[in-house]
């Protein structure tokens, strides 16, 4: 079997040689006493030139979670991030549940605090040393990792990162938590030796079972009133192709509800828009891929005799206590596997219902024509408007963008707007929906993807939540030229909107402001991006927005600097 064998090294040396041969590109880290081991191991590994998975020095821990998560995204390969003992870990712990409840693959590692007093090498020598130990450090991180567990010694340094990496990678995937104390990782080897290339791989994906594979298919072929509904299937890259087939070929519409990713272009005929109601109380068979919430219960259900199949890696999405959607059938495989299975086996269940889907296509082509014409309407309407409108922003920035522009979300842009055709060209990292994702994001697809235009979509609370300054600041020092878009509407209108569901006719919604959801001081968020070089703008007429973005965008690709456009914008 092939080894690679270093000599009179740490465990710190080891680790990160085991780490580079494995593929694991970038050490997203923030740094605290705990990485001394490992920073030593990093400078002697940079001296020597040995490979090293690249360490990116990241001022916020939420930085470094997302920019692992980004990069991922787009690459497909696992980062690694590594935060200061228990209270690094703490501050990763947003980015951590949005991997987790967005099954993404990462090695989340954190030091451990030295518990040796006085004696072993790595022992306490701060007296920090003592009150950031804790019973069980990695206990808070586990209820959003598939595996978590401490490095004890540098004989199965090679044995642990591959089973992390092998565990993380396999379906579902997820994060995964490794702490690493001071002192094991100081502990000298006169050798270590691990099997290169890797001899444990991750576990190839789930099939469909052939017998609920062909009762789907034969439900699905034979429905006379179809709908399919995602939230994040165009996550996978593989999705979209066979999606767009299949809905091609048996005429049903796809709705994208609260969607996070793309799966179907929005122009295609068979998209059926963004909500799924009007579709769930009249269908007679519904496909539900990738998505924990397919449709709000309080809303709308489902006709009695309507037969609801499921399709995703975790079918059951064992994460969350309390799901009680309909599933007659559950086919238990990632989507793109699951619609190449389907489509072989609906042409043979469809022989006889080629009338049937060819009226119903005609159907679903003119409501989409109707929604198209809703969307044109609403934009005309609002183009020249003050405030800007979203829409308009969100129709400008397709107007800026070629189609292979990667556009990171985590604002109000509108995806009708978006003419999205490729996999992998939206991302929303916000499974968990916490905040302060979008800008690491957009930082680890940019390094992922360097000849890429990167374009971040922010709203003004959610800029904030991203801790600017240090994705700024990563952003100039990675050279990262990207262009930061601020839907600066002053407030927190998701929170503001949901005050006035719950209470419509309350104090809130006649209160001029609404407590705990408004901006009242004027940001000047175009100033942020300047402490570390940026170019700022700010735009408050819709006439100045498409020129000022065509200026900024020719900071980011001129001058190749990242730039941000501040534009105060009304409501969605
Ligand atoms: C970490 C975190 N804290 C709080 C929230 C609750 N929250 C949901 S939406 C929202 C406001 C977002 O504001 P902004 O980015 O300005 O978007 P807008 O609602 O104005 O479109 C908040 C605070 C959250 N999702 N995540
Ligand atoms: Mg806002």
């Amino acid at each position: 079997m092939p080894k690679k064998t270093l000599k009179n090294c740490t465990v710190a040396d080891a680790y990160l040689a085991v780490l580079a041969d494995r593929g694991v590109d970038y050490l997203f880290a923030n740094a605290g006493t705990d990485f001394a081991p490992l920073i030593e191991g990093l400078a002697k590994a940079q001296a020597l030139g040995t490979p090293i998975p690249e360490p990116i020095t990241c001022p916020h821990e939420n930085t470094a979670q997302h920019m692992a998560i980004g990069h991922y995204l787009v690459s497909g390969r696992p980062q690694m991030t590594m935060m200061h003992v228990n209270v690094g870990t703490a501050n990763g712990m947003n980015g951590l549940l949005n991997a987790a409840r967005g099954y993404v693959p990462m090695l989340y590692t954190a030091g451990r605090t030295p518990t040796n007093e006085d004696t072993l090498k790595g022992h306490r020598s701060l007296d920090i040393h003592w009150t950031q130990e804790m019973y069980d450090q990695a206990a808070m991180t586990r209820e959003a990792v598939k595996w978590d567990y401490e490095l004890r010694n540098g004989e199965q340094v090679a044995t642990i990162v591959d089973r992390a990496l092998s565990v993380a990678m396999s379906e579902p995937k997820g994060p995964v938590y490794l702490s690493l104390p001071r002192e094991v990782l100081s502990l000298e080897m006169d050798e270590f030796s691990f099997d290169s290339p890797n001899r444990i791989q991750p576990a190839s994906p789930p099939y469909p079972d052939p017998n609920a594979l062909d009762e789907a298919a034969s439900l699905l072929a034979n429905a006379e009133r179809p709908v399919m509904i995602t939230n994040w299937g165009g996550r996978n890259p593989g999705v979209m192709a066979p999606l767009v087939e299949l809905a091609e070929k048996f005429a049903i519409p796809v709705v994208e509800y609260r969607n996070r990713f793309v799966s179907m272009p929005p122009r295609h005929p068979m998209h059926a828009g963004y909500n799924p109601n009007p579709y769930v109380e009249d269908a007679d068979v519904i496909v539900v891929f990738d998505t924990v919430v397919p449709w709000l219960p309080s809303e709308v259900t489902p006709l009695d005799d309507c037969k609801v199949i499921h399709i995703a890696s975790d079918p059951m999405y064992q994460m969350v206590p309390v799901r009680g959607f309909p599933a007659d059938i559950s086919l238990t495989c990632p989507a793109d596997i699951a619609f190449r299975s389907l489509l072989p086996v609906m042409v043979e269940h469809s022989k006889g219902a080629q009338e049937k889907i060819a009226i119903r296509r005609d159907k679903i082509t003119a409501a989409h024509a109707e929604l198209e014409e809703g969307w044109r309407d609403k934009l005309e309407k609002e183009k020249s408007q003050s405030p800007i409108s979203p829409a308009y922003i969100s129709h400008c920035l397709n107007n800026l963008r070629d189609p292979d522009t990667i556009m990171v979300k985590e604002s109000p842009l509108m995806g009708q707007y978006v003419d999205i055709d490729r996999p992998g060209t939206m991302l929303n990292a916000g499974a968990a929906s916490g905040l302060g994702h979008g800008m690491g994001v957009a930082l680890g697809a940019q390094l992922a993807a360097p000849d890429k235009l990167v374009i971040g979509t922010e709203g003004d609370g959610a800029y904030m939540f991203n801790v600017p300054v240090s994705c700024h600041y990563v952003a100039a020092e990675q050279n990262l030229p990207i262009l930061w878009v601020v839907f600066n509407n002053q407030h927190w209108q998701a929170v503001h909107r949901s005050t006035l569901g719950l209470t419509p006719d309350g104090y809130a919604a006649k209160a001029n402001r609404q407590p705990l959801t408004h901006f009242t001081v004027e940001q000047h968020y175009e100033k942020a991006v300047e402490v570390s070089g940026g170019a700022g703008f700010r735009v408050t007429e819709s006439k100045n927005l498409m020129p000022t973005l065509e200026k900024a965008l020719k900071v980011v690709t001129g001058e190749k600097r990242q730039a941000l456009v501040n534009v105060v914008c009304g409501p969605t």
